[in-house]
C-alpha cells in the first residue's frame, strides 16, 4: 500500500452512513504502518480480529479472500530481465507449430485428434517458465521437475522443435508414437517418451498428488541423506477445470505441513474446462485462492494485465475493484467474446463513476486489453516470488483466456476445448497475427515454421537454456545399480518352520533384515497407510523410525514401552495416515527416484488388499506408466480369515485387475518360501539389471506350518507355477484317472487338505500344483 492513496477495495459502495469512520481508521492505520515493521501490524489485525470473532463477528471470508487483483502491487513487481518482444516472437512460432501439428493430424484424416486450445491459454506462462525459471539439473543444483497440462502437451512439443530436440518428423507423428519413423504421444507419458516426460499426467488430478509426494520425497532423501540438499523444485501446471479432482484439493493439506517450498502449483484459470465454464457463477480463482489459503500455501494471483496498472492507480474510489470482485467467471467469460462497446456497456452499467474511469480506453481497447496470464512482466513477478518463498509451498492462480490467439470462433467459446480443425481463413487470421513468414498455401496446409538457426530467436532461445543448465522436460536416469541383497534375510523364509506362522509375518521379517543390509538397507523404503500394528510391522517404528520432518517435538504415550510411536526427522518408514491416494503417491515417488534424484530406493507399500487396486487402481496404472519400481503387497487378502470383518474385506479379484497392468508382476505365493524367492529375485532384477517392471505381491494373516523351499522349484515359482507336491508314487499310473489340483495363496491349505479325502474316495494319482 502506497502512503499516499488508500486501498479501499475491500469498502463497501454505501458513501452515506459511515465513509468518515472508515477514512479515520484507513488513516490510523496508515499512520502505525508508518512507524513499526510489518510483524507489528499483522499483530494489530490479528488482535482487532480476535476482538472481533470474540464478540461475535465472523470473518472467515474476509480473512481467507483478498480482492480480485494482482497479488503482487505493481511497487514490488521486479524489472523484467529478458528481452520480451523477441520472446513473443518466439511464443507466436510455439503457437503456430503447436496449433499447426493438431491441424495437420486433422487433415491427414487419420482422426487422431488434438487440442489447440489449451495451450493457447497457457503459452505466456510456459514460456517465461523455459526463459527464466525452470533449470536443470547440474552440480550445484537438484534440478526442477517440470509437469504440464496433459492437453497443452503440442506446446512442449513445438518448443522441442526449435531446440531441435524433436524433428519435423516426430511432430507429424503427433499421437502416433509407434509409426516407424518415431512419433510423440497424446500426453506426458514417460514410458513412451522415456527421456522426455518426467511424469505423465494425462488423467486430471493426478499430476497434482503425484508433484506434491514428489517434492516431499525429495525432503525425505535430503533428510534421511541420500541426496544433497541443494535444491530444485517441482512445477506442476494443471487447469482450473482440473482443480476439481478430489486427489488436488485433498492432498494439499500435506504440502503446507511438510514445508514444501520446494514445490510450486500453477493453475490455468482460463475460467472453462471441457464444457463450459468451471464456476459461471462464481469465480474459480477467488474459491481456489481461500481454499489454499485455508490449507496454509502462498497464494499468489495473477489477474490483470500491465495495462490495467494506470486504471488502478485512477480508482481511487475502488469502483473498479468493487465492480471486478462483483462480475462472476460467466460474465468475464462474455466479456472475452462481445465487441469492446458491449463489454463497456455491461461492466459500467449504472455505474458513471466507473465508466468515466473506462473512458481513458478506447472500445478496442476494451476488447483486446489483456489477463494477467497473457503477461510476461506480472508472469514474472508471480514466479520469480514463488521460487523465493520459503516454508511452504505456493500456489499460482493464473487468469488466462482460453483459445488465446484462435480466433474469433475459438477464443472463449465453449467449444473451443474440442476445436481441432480450421478453415482456411480461421487459419491465415491465427498465423498473420503471429507474424509467422509462410505463404498462404503454405498456411493452409498448417506447415511448421522454424526460424533459420541463426536467427535472432534460434539464438535467444538456445543461449536462454543454455544458461538454466539444457533442455526441460526431461527425465534423465542416472542412478547406480545395487548389489543383489545378501541371502541372509531370506534364509528363514527359504528354510520353512513346523511352527504356525502367516506370510504377512514372514513378510516382515524379511523386511526388517533387508533394512539391516548394510548395501541396500537404507534405500528400502517401508510405506503404511495407518496399517502398521495391523501387519504387526510396529517393531520398526522403535528400529528405523517415522519420517517427519519436524522430528518429534512431544513425548509418546508409549515412550516407556519396547516399540514406542517414534517419529524422527531422519525416520525411514512413511506413515501416511490414512490417505491411499497419497501412499500411493509416495510409492511413485520413491519407485521413481531412481530416474527423478538419482537414487535407488525400493519402496514396500504394504495395505489392505482391498484399498488398493479398487481404490487407486489409475495411481497404479500411473505407476506403470512411469516406470515405477517397487513392491506393492496386498495384506490380509483372500476369502479366508476375514469373514468377521463382512464382505468388504474379502479379496478374491485383486489380482485379476492387477493382470491389467503391463509392467507389473503380480504374484499369490502361499508360502513363505515362494515370497522370499520372488522378492530376491524382484530386487535382483530391478535394482540390479534395472529392469522397469514393478511387484504386486499378496499375504496372508492365516498362520500355518511353512514348508523349506523344495530343491529345483525356484523358476517355477517365478514362472508362476510349479508341482508343490506329487501324489503317492507307489500307485500305478496306467489307466487311472488323474486329477491335478491347482491353488496359490492361503488356499493351498484346503488344496492340501483333501488329497487323503480324495484318494480314499479311490482317486489313485493325484498331484497338487
Ligand atoms: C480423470 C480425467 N477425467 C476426464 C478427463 C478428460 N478431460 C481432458 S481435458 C478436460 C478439461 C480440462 O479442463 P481444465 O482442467 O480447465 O483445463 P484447460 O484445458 O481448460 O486448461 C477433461 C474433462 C481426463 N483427462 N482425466
Ligand atoms: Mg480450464
Amino acid at each position: 500500500m502506497s502512503k499516499t492513496k488508500f486501498d479501499m477495495s475491500n469498502v463497501s459502495n454505501d458513501e452515506d452512513d459511515f465513509s468518515a469512520e472508515k477514512q479515520e481508521w484507513l488513516d490510523s492505520l496508515q499512520a502505525f504502518q508508518a512507524a513499526h515493521d510489518i510483524s507489528r501490524v499483522q499483530e494489530l489485525l490479528r488482535v482487532l480480529q480476535n476482538h472481533a470473532l470474540k464478540t461475535g463477528v465472523p470473518l472467515e471470508e474476509a480473512t481467507l479472500n483478498t480482492p480480485y487483483r494482482n497479488t503482487i502491487p505493481i511497487q514490488n513487481q521486479p524489472a523484467y530481465p529478458g528481452d520480451i518482444e523477441l520472446e513473443q516472437r518466439i511464443e507466436n512460432i510455439n503457437r503456430w507449430n503447436a496449433m499447426a501439428m493438431v491441424l495437420q493430424a486433422y487433415d491427414s484424416g487419420s482422426g487422431v485428434g488434438g487440442h489447440i486450445a489449451t495451450y493457447a491459454s497457457a503459452a505466456t506462462m510456459l514460456e517465461v517458465g523455459f526463459n527464466h525459471f525452470f533449470r536443470n539439473h547440474s552440480e550445484d543444483y537438484g534440478g526442477d521437475i517440470v509437469n504440464v497440462q496433459p492437453h497443452g502437451a503440442p506446446g512442449t512439443y513445438a518448443r522441442a522443435f526449435l531446440e531441435g530436440r524433436l524433428s519435423e518428423q516426430n511432430l507429424k507423428n503427433f499421437r502416433r508414437e509407434l509409426a516407424p519413423e518415431g512419433g510423440l504421444s497424446s500426453y506426458p507419458h514417460p514410458r513412451r517418451m522415456p527421456e522426455f516426460w518426467p511424469c505423465p499426467t494425462a488423467s486430471m488430478g493426478l499430476s497434482t498428488v503425484t508433484s506434491i509426494y514428489l517434492a516431499r520425497y525429495a525432503k525425505y532423501l535430503e533428510n534421511r541423506g541420500l541426496k544433497p540438499a541443494h535444491g530444485g523444485k517441482v512445477w506442476c501446471f494443471i487447469g482450473d477445470g482440473e482443480s476439481d479432482e478430489p486427489e488436488v484439493l485433498g492432498t494439499i493439506n500435506i504440502a503446507a505441513r511438510e514445508k514444501l517450498d520446494n514445490l510450486i502449483l500453477v493453475v490455468n484459470c482460463n475460467l472453462q474446462r471441457l464444457d463450459g465454464p468451471v464456476r459461471g457463477n462464481s469465480k474459480i480463482i477467488q474459491e481456489l485462492e481461500s481454499v489454499f489459503r485455508g490449507a496454509r500455501w502462498n497464494v499468489i494471483k495473477v489477474i490483470w494485465g500491465s495495462a490495467w496498472d494506470e486504471l488502478f492507480a485512477r480508482d481511487a474510489n475502488g469502483v473498479m475493484q468493487r465492480r471486478m470482485n462483483e462480475a462472476v467467471d460467466g460474465d468475464y467469460q462474455m466479456y472475452s467474446v462481445l465487441p469492446g462497446d458491449q463489454v463497456r456497456e455491461h461492466w459500467t452499467h449504472d455505474n458513471p463513476e466507473l465508466a468515466e474511469l473506462m473512458k481513458t480506453l478506447s472500445d478496442e481497447d476494451i476488447r483486446t486489453i489483456k489477463r494477467g496470464g497473457h503477461d510476461p512482466k506480472k508472469i514474472y513477478a508471480a514466479f520469480n516470488e514463488a521460487v523465493n518463498t520459503s516454508g511452504k509451498p505456493t500456489v499460482l492462480l493464473i487468469k488466462t483466456l482460453k483459445g488465446y490467439g484462435m480466433g474469433a470462433k475459438g477464443e472463449g467459446s465453449n467449444l473451443t476445448h474440442q476445436k481441432k480443425s480450421m478453415s482456411s481463413s480461421e487459419r491465415l487470421e491465427s498465423a498473420r497475427q503471429f507474424n509467422i513468414p509462410l505463404s498462404d498455401e503454405q498456411i493452409e496446409r498448417a506447415e511448421f515454421y522454424k526460424p533459420a538457426a541463426d536467427s535472432e530467436e534460434m539464438q535467444y532461445l538456445q543461449q536462454r537454456r543454455a544458461e538454466l543448465g539444457g533442455y526441460q522436460p526431461i527425465r534423465q536416469v542416472k542412478c547406480p545399480s545395487l548389489p543383489e541383497a545378501d541371502d541372509s534375510a531370506f534364509q528363514d523364509a527359504l528354510q520353512g518352520t513346523e511352527r504356525s506362522v502367516s506370510t504377512t509375518m514372514s513378510l516382515v521379517r524379511i523386511l526388517t533384515k533387508l533394512m539391516r543390509d548394510k548395501s541396500i538397507g537404507k534405500y528400502v523404503v517401508p510405506i503404511v497407510p495407518d496399517e502398521a500394528r495391523t501387519f504387526g510391522m510396529d517393531d520398526l517404528f522403535r528400529q528405523v523410525g517415522i519420517y517427519s520432518c519436524e522430528g518429534q517435538q512431544y513425548q509418546p504415550v508409549d515412550a516407556s514401552s519396547i516399540s514406542p510411536y517414534k517419529e524422527a526427522k531422519d525416520g525411514q518408514i512413511l506413515q501416511e495416515g490414512i490417505c491411499e491416494a497419497g501412499a500411493m503417491a509416495s510409492f511413485l515417488a520413491a519407485g521413481t527416484a531412481y530416474a527423478h534424484f538419482g537414487v535407488p530406493t525400493i519402496p514396500f507399500y504394504i495395505f489392505y488388499s482391498m484399498f488398493g487396486f479398487q481404490r487407486v487402481g489409475d495411481m497404479i496404472w500411473a505407476c506403470g506408466d512411469s516406470m515405477c519400481r517397487g513392491f506393492l503387497v496386498g495384506g490380509t487378502a483372500g476369502r479366508t480369515t476375514l469373514n468377521g470383518e463382512g464382505l468388504q474385506h474379502e479379496d478374491g479379484h485383486s489380482h485379476v485387475l492387477a493382470n491389467t497392468v503391463p509392467n507389473l508382476l503380480s504374484y499369490d505365493p502361499a508360502f513363505s518360501c515362494e515370497l522370499a524367492v520372488i522378492i530376491r529375485d524382484g530386487m535382483r532384477r530391478m535394482y540390479t539389471e534395472q529392469e522397469d517392471i514393478f511387484y504386486y505381491l499378496t499375504v496372508y494373516n492365516e498362520n500355518y506350518a511353512q514348508p523349506a523351499l523344495a530343491k529345483g522349484s525356484e523358476e517355477g515359482i517365478l514362472r508362476g507355477i510349479y508341482r508343490f507336491k506329487r501324489a503317492d508314487e507307489s500307485l500305478p499310473d496306467h489307466d487311472t484317472p488323474q486329477v491335478h489340483l491347482l491353488g496359490s495363496g492361503s488356499i493351498m491349505q484346503q488344496v492340501l487338505s483333501p488329497r487323503t479325502n480324495l484318494r480314499s474316495k479311490a482317486l489313485p494319482r493325484m498331484s497338487t500344483a
